[in-house]
């Protein structure tokens, strides 16, 4: 039987970049099909249910829809090689996690449809030609782009709001790449769990897309680095002449990592918050049964959650997802001793970051076969 894992995925797909990093990164052999080929409708999507990428058939032919299940997967087959050791590490693995999946769609959007001058022509070759050669295809191009255009509004971007959210970026952009000057990973010396959710956007949209891409050469050069390094099976450090080969000793996480989630936690807490509170208030309306789907296609959702942000009202999906992920940081806590949780409790104290530790839907959601569903 063949070794080889098929991933069908696209290169401009933000959610493929951080389950295809993941296998680059931890040698799983694998290719990579865009959802254009007949096997995917007919061999995989009755299995994954949903048309969503990334979406994984293994050599045993499984099919494991979603990036985070692609990676628990085989986190579970080989002894979680990528989650750290200690509770500290681990938090913020796992936040980043969160917040690279979820927490950073706004900048992600915004650069990738807000410049079409600089990157329509590029973006439209990548929707093109994720397609066979049929009669509708440049029309299917069309709706497929014209489905996403506005995507940065949904997630919050306005003409209002971008310069905003552009300023937000930037200093986001400045920090991590403060960070990368003392380290190649989010951790140390090679990539965690969170240097996977924090490559989704940074990759496809933010690392690729013209205008957003020439802007992180030329003002992060260390983050563009570190994304041309995610996709590299090797620890591609050259310029770092002390690297080691692990983690950072001791638990630690470094300062200029913590002021990273300080800009960040600006508009993740008060978001999650008033997403938190928006779900709420629908799942006690709406008391959905066990086990009905809780999280849908790219841009699915329940309605808007509105909050606050520099002065700014940002109007925003409230995505069940983020809570799936948070979940995971929330029971990594649940379960330290109350010393631990003291220590978790001053590092996310120190960077804003307290509440997520909280912020908690009524309904847990869990995953069946393939679908992240609401538990009773
Ligand atoms: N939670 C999923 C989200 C996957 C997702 O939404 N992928 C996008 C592409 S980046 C997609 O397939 N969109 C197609 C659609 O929603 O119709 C994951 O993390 O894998």
């Amino acid at each position: 039987m063949s070794q080889i894992h098929t991933l069908y995925a696209i290169t401009h797909s933000l959610y493929s970049g951080r389950a295809r990093s993941y296998l680059i990164k931890n040698q799983i052999p694998f290719r990579e099909l865009s959802t254009g080929h007949e096997s995917f409708k007919v061999e995989v999507l009755p299995k994954g249910k949903l048309a969503t990428i990334p979406t994984l058939v293994t050599p045993a032919g499984e099919v494991i829809r979603d990036g985070a299940a692609i990676i628990e997967h085989f986190e579970v087959a080989n002894g979680r090689p990528c989650q750290p050791a200690g509770p500290r590490q681990q938090i913020i693995s796992a936040l980043f996690d969160v917040i690279g999946t979820d927490g950073l769609l706004r900048p992600a959007m915004h650069y990738r449809w807000n410049f079409p001058e600089d990157n329509l022509d590029f973006i439209r070759y990548h929707f093109l030609y994720s397609q066979r050669d049929t009669p509708q295809r440049e029309e299917k191009t069309e709706a497929m782009m014209n489905r996403m255009r506005h995507a940065g509004m949904i997630f919050g971007v306005t003409e209002q709001t971008s310069e905003m959210a552009e300023t937000l970026y930037l200093e986001y952009l400045d920090a991590l790449n403060a960070h990368f000057e003392q380290y190649p990973y989010l951790l140390g010396w090679r990539p965690c769990i969170g240097d996977f959710g924090l490559i989704a956007p940074m990759y496809a949209h933010l690392g690729r897309d013209p205008h957003p891409a020439r802007l992180m050469q030329q003002r992060a050069t260390r983050v563009y680095r570190w994304v041309e390094r995610m996709n590299r099976a090797d620890q591609d450090a050259p310029e770092f002449f002390n690297a080691g080969t692990d983690l950072l000793p001791d638990d630690e996480v470094p300062e200029t990592l913590l002021a990273v989630l300080r800009v960040l936690s600006e508009d993740f807490v008060p978001e999650t918050r008033a997403a938190a509170a928006f779900i709420n208030t629908w799942l006690d309306e709406n008391k959905p049964e066990a086990g009905e789907p809780a999280v849908g296609r790219l841009a699915h959702s329940i309605g808007m959650a509105e909050f606050t942000l520099r002065g700014e009202t940002i109007n925003a999906l409230a995505q069940p997802h983020r809570f799936y992920l948070l979940q995971r940081v929330q029971a990594i806590y649940a379960g330290l001793s109350p010393v631990e949780q003291a220590s978790i409790e001053q590092l996310l104290g120190g960077c804003g970051m307290s509440e997520i530790l909280t912020i908690k839907l009524d309904r847990e959601i869990v995953r069946e076969e393939n679908l992240e569903v609401w538990r009773a």
